[in-house]
Formats: structure tokens, sequence, C-alpha cells
């Protein structure tokens, strides 16, 4: 868009006083943080509308990207760079003496996910409004997001998310356009011409009310949505009957419990069992989607039979499955067609990703309570599954009961969601190679036999406007310098840079920008913690969620050997590093949470020992977000990728760090295997078990923990100082952790691939020290990096999947 700095100045002085009664000298940084998003609202708009109205118009396939998680991240910076504006008001506020980036910082992150799920939900939503796709994403507005985590004696601790505290200045609340979702009750089956009827009677009523964000393509004047939906009740506040006679409680009670269906995110990335609360949320979410879609589809005048030609709904992951049986309910019962034309629509609009292989995050819901809380919907799986199971033996399984059960969507009891998911949809992704390959291989093999036209693989991506023009602007501008702008456009241009590896003076400026993005987070880490770390040290990185799978273990287990190493020979050549954590526990994930107690206590003893004399440090940097992450990713000399190989099914961390020039060290897992194929063996650092191997040790069990504990001295020392009190906390604080992987014979094979990583992190040790090498490792890392731009997965997933472009 076009705007003059005067104009700007005009508009934003108006607007502090219509929308906050202020002039300048009286405004606070939250009014002027207000009146700023309000006004670049306003800029959107017209913008926003005349997208919609196109929308309309062309007659172009829609794409509804379902997800119970959208990790957005802060919006003001994002949106007037994609407006085209950010300069101009930058100079502008500069003139009124305000400073943008204070301003900015004052947003409130929607911590709307628990991860790398909810995140690839928003850089996908961004490349389909910059690649000009009518996509929706179509989310939970959860009152309260994920937890906010404060380490309180190096403990994580957990509370609310209040990030609706004053106001959301990007939505609009579009009440009109509420829709009714019905829980509970029972229903009537009746007859009539010939046909049965469906009646569902005695149900609970909660009202789905719609809150629009907009999301601003690329300097391309396009402004697709994000829908987020919020319950409350249908009509009834509170009960008058109560409030009377002085029972508060009870007189507000339903409202509270209506509502509560939206307050709170699931802190957790594993299914959890039997939570009603969570399956009320996946069918609000699903039901109050799919209706509206309906609607709005019968508005533009087409017959439902087309449905599929023009509407495509994507599940991310499991969540939203409950998609499929909504979608035949409202085609059957709602709009009368017939069982196998509702099932035809139904699998040509959906289409399916799967995002992990961990048992415990496989979604499985039981009987009782889908029968129970959703009567019709339980009716509708039931019949999905009779047929299936009826295909299943007139096809390839006739009279192989035990395959059939095992394939069926309902067994023991129990829902599979995965099953449904696969069933009734005509697509189902993986999320990087090997992922996709195990999917086919082995988790889903019996499903990859009949349906094998279904699978396919969708490599994440990245957004690299976020993770590199916003959050690194200084790298993005020499990028530019060199290369060009096209970049921004078309990522994969980023390549141009290999011209310039062997480029002193280009290497130079990558050399100081990386230290410039130090030097900010050392000043963040002094200022917060009142710990000074040394710029001039390798800032080695692993940030993501705790858990075992991604083995923050290992980490500090090579920390601890580093230590007793220098404890042994203070003067030991070791080039000066500083291990940073940062990552949230699942709450009641017990190990998770010794493992941040563990990073902290390992921190205190080591940050406080002169006789190492600074060579290492350890940090943990609390409540780790999007924001966070904004300011890690650029200070990056190591991206640490360290997943047991086959567990993380692609990871996106780190594709983020390598686009801000880190070096990786990595297992061959998800997608560091296609960087790797991408940058080439000499610019990353490969260790551990190869997927092979790993799939061997797990299905013959030839893998001994004890054994390795006995044999490697180094492992032994680091494993005993666990619980013979040389970290300062009491002896058993880190027996669970000690049990895992002696007693419980380290599921994740920490102990294995200890000794290969002890070795690629002396090698990186070595290559740090040629500064020239380094450099042309790390501008080869961002040349390649726009490999994994997320504009080219969406383009894939609209082409491959969509059928939309
Ligand atoms: C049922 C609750 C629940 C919630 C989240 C179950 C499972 C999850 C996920 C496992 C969440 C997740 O974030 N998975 C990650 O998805 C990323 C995007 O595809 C991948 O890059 C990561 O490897 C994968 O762990």
């Amino acid at each position: 868009m076009r705007v003059n700095k005067d104009q700007f100045i005009e508009d934003f002085v108006n607007k502090l006083v219509s929308k906050r009664g202020k002039k300048i000298k009286e405004a606070n940084l939250l009014d002027k943080y207000y009146a700023l998003a309000s006004l670049t609202r306003d800029y959107i708009a017209e913008y926003w509308v005349n997208t919609n109205e196109r929308y309309l118009k062309d007659n172009k396939k829609q794409i509804y990207y379902f997800s119970m998680e959208f990790l957005i991240g802060k919006l003001l910076i994002s949106n007037l760079m994609s407006l085209g504006i950010k300069e101009v008001c930058e100079d502008g506020l500069k003139d009124l003496g305000l400073d943008l980036n204070e301003i900015a910082e004052i947003e409130k992150e929607p911590g709307l996910g628990n991860g790398g799920l909810g995140r690839l939900a928003a850089c996908f939503s961004d490349s389909m409004a910059t690649l000009g796709i009518p996509g929706y994403g179509v989310g939970i507005r959860y009152k309260y997001g994920l937890f906010q985590q404060k380490i309180m004696e190096g403990y994580q601790e957990e509370f609310p998310d209040q990030w609706l505290k004053y106001e959301n200045a990007w939505e609009i609340k579009r009440p009109s356009e509420s829709v009714e979702v019905k829980f509970g009750g029972n229903v009537i089956i009746t007859q009539k011409d010939n046909r049965l009827k469906f009646v569902h009677e005695n149900y609970e009523s909660i009202l789905a009310v719609p809150y629009d964000i907009p999301i601003v393509g690329y300097k391309n004047n396009i402004v697709n949505t994000l829908r987020l939906l919020s319950a409350e009740v249908m009509d009834k506040e509170f009960d008058y009957y109560h409030f009377n006679k002085g029972e508060y409680t009870k007189a507000f009670e339903d409202k509270y419990n209506t509502e509560a269906i939206s307050y709170v995110l699931y802190p957790d990335d594993s299914y959890e069992k039997g939570k009603i609360l969570r399956l009320k949320q996946e069918y609000f979410l699903v039901s109050s989607g799919v209706q509206s879609i309906v609607e709005s589809f019968k508005k533009s005048g087409k017959h439902l039979k087309e449905f599929y030609k023009y509407v495509s709904i994507h599940i991310n992951d499991t969540h939203p499955a409950l998609a499929i049986p909504e979608l035949i309910r409202i085609l059957i019962d709602e709009e009368g067609f017939g069982w196998d034309e509702a099932w035809k629509i139904t699998k040509h609009t959906i289409s399916y990703t799967n995002h992990t292989i961990m048992a415990e995050a496989l979604e499985k819901w039981n009987v009782d309570m889908i029968k129970k809380f959703l009567p019709r919907i339980f009716m509708i799986i039931e019949e999905i599954n009779e047929r299936f199971c009826k295909e299943l033996w007139n096809t390839k399984y006739n009279g192989d009961f035990d395959k059939i059960s095992e394939m069926a969507i309902i067994a023991d009891n129990q829902i599979k969601m995965a099953h449904l998911a696969i069933v009734g949809s005509h697509s189902i992704n993986g999320v990087a190679k090997l992922h996709t390959e195990i999917l086919k291989r082995k988790e889903l093999k019996e499903f990859y036999n009949i349906y094998p036209e279904k699978f396919n693989n969708k490599t994440n991506g990245i957004s690299h406007r976020r993770w590199l023009l916003k959050c690194n602007p200084k790298l993005a501008s020499v990028i530019s310098e060199y290369i060009g702008p096209s970049w921004i456009d078309s990522p994969e241009s980023l390549m141009n840079l290999l011209e310039f590896k062997k480029d002193p003076c280009f290497k130079e400026k990558i050399y100081k920008i990386k230290q410039y993005n130090k030097n900010k987070f050392a000043n963040m880490v002094k200022e917060k913690y009142s710990i000074e770390i040394n710029p001039n040290s390798i800032f080695d990185i692993q940030a993501k969620r705790i858990h075992e799978y991604k083995r923050q273990v290992l980490n500090v287990f090579h920390i601890m050997h580093l230590y007793n190493k220098l404890l042994e020979n203070p003067n030991l050549d070791i080039y000066p590093r500083t291990f940073i954590f940062a990552g949230k526990a699942a709450p009641g994930y017990y190990i998770a949470k010794e493992t941040i107690k563990l990073i902290n206590s390992l921190g205190k003893k080591i940050n406080n020992d002169y006789r190492i004399k600074d060579k290492l440090k350890v940090l943990f940097i609390e409540d780790y977000n999007i924001t966070l992450a904004e300011l890690l990713m650029p200070a990056a000399d190591v991206s640490e990728q360290i997943s047991t190989t086959t567990k993380e099914a692609s990871g996106t961390g780190n594709m983020k760090f390598m686009m801000n020039g880190a070096i990786t060290i990595a297992t061959l897992d998800g997608a560091n295997i296609e960087i790797a194929n991408e940058v080439g063996e000499d610019n990353i650092i490969i260790f551990g078990l190869k997927a092979k191997e790993v799939l061997e040790i797990y299905k013959n069990n030839t893998h001994n923990s004890i054994d390795i504990y006995n044999e490697d001295i180094r492992l032994k020392t680091v494993m005993d100082e666990l619980i013979n009190g040389f970290l300062p906390v009491s002896m058993d604080e880190f027996k669970g952790i000690y049990d895992s992987l002696l007693k419980d014979n380290d599921k994740y094979l920490v102990l294995k691939d200890f000794c290969d990583y002890v070795r690629a992190q002396e090698k990186i040790d070595k290559l740090y020290r040629n500064k020239s090498k380094w450099l042309e490792m790390s501008v080869t890392n961002i040349a390649y990096s726009g490999k994994f731009s997320s504009d080219k997965t969406i383009e894939e997933y609209a082409k491959e999947i969509w059928g939309a472009l």
C-alpha cells in the first residue's frame, strides 16, 4: 500500500485520539501500541474486503486448514512489512519521538499452540496469503494460550497465559455468523418416504462465535482470514432463580461450563486419555467450522454435489478428524443426501497430515464417551467402520479377522482417530521423507497396502519472511545487497549466495551480523538473568519442547563430560561455549520437568565455578515462544537437532536455525536428512545411529544400556554424578532420569549415541576455530535454506493435494 510519512503521522495522531482518547503527550506505551495496531488494521481492511470479494467472484477452490493450534506470533511488525509500510511508519514515529520496536514489543503473543504443529499452521497461513491461495485457517480462540513458564529454584512453574487481558487489536468479532453446536442428547430414527430420518433431541447447545484475524500476504494486496472460534452460551447468561437466592456460583455455573470449552489450550503434545473437555473442543471446532463452510457454499448458488470441487478441508493431525463424520452428518441429515454420495463428497473434500509416529500421541477415544456426547456422530463412525471392515473382508482380507480388527476404526471399545482420518480422506501425508517412508513401510503399512495412492510426502517448511526477513533484518539486508531482493519472493534464489561463500568481504559482513545478534541476546540475558555471557563464545542452542525423544539429556551429558575434563585439566584447550536451552515441558511429564531442573542445576554449578575460567556456561531461558525464538535463531552458532533417529517427524526449528546461518549438529532424523542432502556432509555435523539401525535395535531388543554404562568410563562418571551429590541438589533428585536410562534400558538410545555425539562436538570445536571455513559453512546453509520455505511446501500441497493451483 502507499502512505507517505505526513499522512501516516496524521493518521496515527488521530487514531490515538479516537481509539484511546489521548494526545501523544499523555499516551503511554499501551495506548501507542493499540493506536498503531488499530491504524494498521484500518490500512489492512480495504485489502481484506477486496480479497474476500475477489475470492467470491473467482470461483476458485477454497482451502480450509483446520488446526487445534495456531502459533502466529506477534503481528504488528510483520503486518507493517507485508503492507510495505514499515519504514514509513518507523520514520514517522521517529519524528514524533517514538520507537517502533519499543511499541511493537508490548504486543502480547497469542500462544495458541504447543510447538511445531501450531507454528507450521501459522507459516502455512502466511504462505497461502502470499501465494494468493484462498486459504482460511480455522482454530479455537483459547482464552488462555499455552501456559507461561517461569523457572523457580530451577523448576518449571506454570502460570496462565492471559494474552487477552486487554484486547486483541487484530480480531473482528462476528456474532452474526455464530453457529450452534450440539452435544449430548439422543437420536430418534424415523422413516419417511422410504428413507431413514435422524432427529437429534434433548441436546445441549453451545454457540460458536467467530473472531476473524487478517493474514496479510507479502506486498501483494491479498489478505486471507484466520477464523478463531469462541464458545458462548446460546441465550441464558445466568440463572435468576439461583441468583436471587444468593447462590451466585450456581447461577453462573452453566455459563462457565459452556465457555470452558474455549478457555484453555491443552498443554500437552501427547494424547491425554479420556479428557472429555478435549473431545468437546475438537468437535466444537469442526462442527462450527464445517457448518459455516457448508452455509457459505450454499450461498454461492452451486449444488452441494460439487462441494469437493470448490472446497478442500485439511486436517492438521487427527485432532480435527471429526470433520469427516460431521460433514457426512450435515449432508445426510440436513441436506438430504444418501450415504454413498455423502461419503464420496466427504472423502474428496478431506485431506490429512500426520505429524507423529509416537504411539502416545495417537488419539483414541473411548466409545462410550463419544456415544454419550456425540450420539449422531457415533452412529456415523460406526457406519463408516462397518462399511470399511466389509470392504476389507470382500477384497484383500477375507477371513483374516486379526488383520481386520487391527485396521478397524473401532476396536477394543476405542475409536482410532488415525484410522478414521485415513479411511475418510483422499490424501494422507507425512511431513518429511523419512517420516513418510516410516508411515508407509511400518506404522501405517496395512493402510498403505490397500490405499497406496492416498499416501504422499510433503516436507515441512517455514516462512522465510518471519524467520529471516523479520527476525534478522540485518542479515536480510546484506543478502539483498549481494543478490538483490528477489529471494523474498522466490526463496530458492538464496542459492545465489553460493557465489560469495569464499568472498572475504561478504563473509566478514555475515560474521559481524552474527556478532551483533549474539550481543543483542547477551544483553537480554544480562538484563533478565544477571548472567554475563561471552559473546565470543560459541552459542550452542537447543530450543524446542522438552521431551525424552528430543534428548536434551544427551546434550547435558556432553556438557557434564566437558566440565569433567576441564576439572581434570583446567588448561585444557576447549573453545569457550555457551550452551543455551529453551523449551516447555508438559506439566504432567515428570522426566521432562526433571530435565529442566537438571539443566538449571548444572548451570548453577558450572556458571559459578571459577576453576573453569568461563570456558563453559549453561543457560536455560524461560518461556520459549515465537518471540523468544525470533531472538534465538539469529544468535545461534550451533543448532542442536539430536532426536533419536525415527522419532522426530520433521522438525522445523532445524530449518529456522539453518536459515540464520547456524551450523547443525544432528542425527539423520526427520528433515535433518533433507537438510544434509542439500548442504552436503561438509556443511552439517551428522552423528548417531541411522534409521535402519534404530529400527533393528527396537525390533530385536539389542540395546543394553548397562553394558555401555560399564564400558564407557566417561559416561559412567557423568551418570554417577546424577545421583552422587555432585550437583547442588538432593541425591535422589535425578533418580528418575537415571533409572529411565539404566533400569528402563534407555528407550531413546542416549547412551548408545553418546560416544559419537562427543566426537561430533569435538569436530565443532575444531571447525569453529577456522573462522573462514565456519563462515563458508554458514553461508552455504543460508543459501540452501530457501528449499525449506513454506511457500514451496504450500505450493506442493495446493497442486498435489488440494488441486488448487
Ligand atoms: C493429542 C494432542 C497432541 C498435540 C500435539 C498430540 C500430538 C501433538 C504433536 C505431536 C505435535 C507436534 O507439534 N508435532 C510436530 O509437528 C511438527 C510439524 O509437522 C514436526 O516438525 C515435528 O517433528 C513434530 O513433532
